[in-house]
């Protein structure tokens, strides 16, 4: 199987992370952000994440793929788990900060997705076209991380351990760690003592790296 992804791209790293915490071998292939050529043949349109089966077979859609990956692998399933639904609505109302810190970001950090200038460069014009001017933006931190404290605050009480936020994996998991997980790009965030074990926990059991540290090897 092989998974074809962008490293900034929420849904891929969804998908990313129940290979990881089911234990299942993933092949990832991350594709230049001008390339569409390669998910048009696969899939008939730009799009990731795109899980290629061995048999030619594809899938699109995240939700399926962490559905699909968990129903297969033995033992006890994510989806299982119990939600909360206060982590989904967390993640809702937290996510416009949060991008608005992570995009001006984004556009400059060392992804693969980014090795190419032309490929930069549609990318800063894509996350122009979604949240405006970028250097404005970037002046906005001090209140962008403000709000985000606030953000914090709500969050730390719901955090029930470090190894899955409603104590036992859930698919709220695979919701809010991609999330946290944009911040990694951003300098300058002060995370309370929960949410800051809760990444990097998550990291190193969804084997989906933060984008400031590397995992150990496992
Ligand atoms: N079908 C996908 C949609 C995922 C999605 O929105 N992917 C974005 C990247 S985060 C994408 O492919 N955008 C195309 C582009 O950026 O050109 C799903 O919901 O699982």
């Amino acid at each position: 199987m092989r998974l074809y992804i962008y490293d900034h791209c929420p849904f891929c790293a969804r998908a990313r992370m129940i290979f990881g915490l089911r234990d299942v071998p993933l092949e990832t292939q991350t594709l230049l952000f001008d390339d569409a050529e390669t998910p048009t043949r696969l899939v008939g349109e730009k799009t990731v994440p795109i899980l290629e089966f061995d048999d030619g077979g594809t899938l699109t859609d995240t939700q399926q793929i962490v559905r699909g990956i968990d129903a297969e692998a033995e033992g006890v399933k994510v989806m299982d788990g119990p939600q909360n639904p206060d982590i989904e609505r967390w993640v809702k109302a937290a996510s416009d900060t949060i991008f608005k810190l992570f995009a001006p970001r984004a556009v400059e950090a060392p992804l693969g997705e980014l090795a190419t200038p032309e490929a930069a460069e549609a990318f800063r014009a894509k996350m122009t076209d979604m949240v405006g001017d970028l250097d404005a933006l970037r002046e906005q931190t001090p209140a962008l991380l403000n709000d985000l404290e606030r953000w914090f605050t709500e969050l730390e009480p719901l955090i029930q351990s470090p190894e899955a936020v409603n104590q036992v994996l859930s698919l709220d998991d695979i919701t809010l760690y991609p999330v946290l997980r944009h911040l990694s790009l951003v300098e300058g965030v002060k995370y309370p003592e929960k949410v800051d074990a809760y990444r990097l926990a998550m990291a190193q059991l969804s084997r989906v790296p933060l984008h400031d540290q590397p995992i150990e090897p496992g």
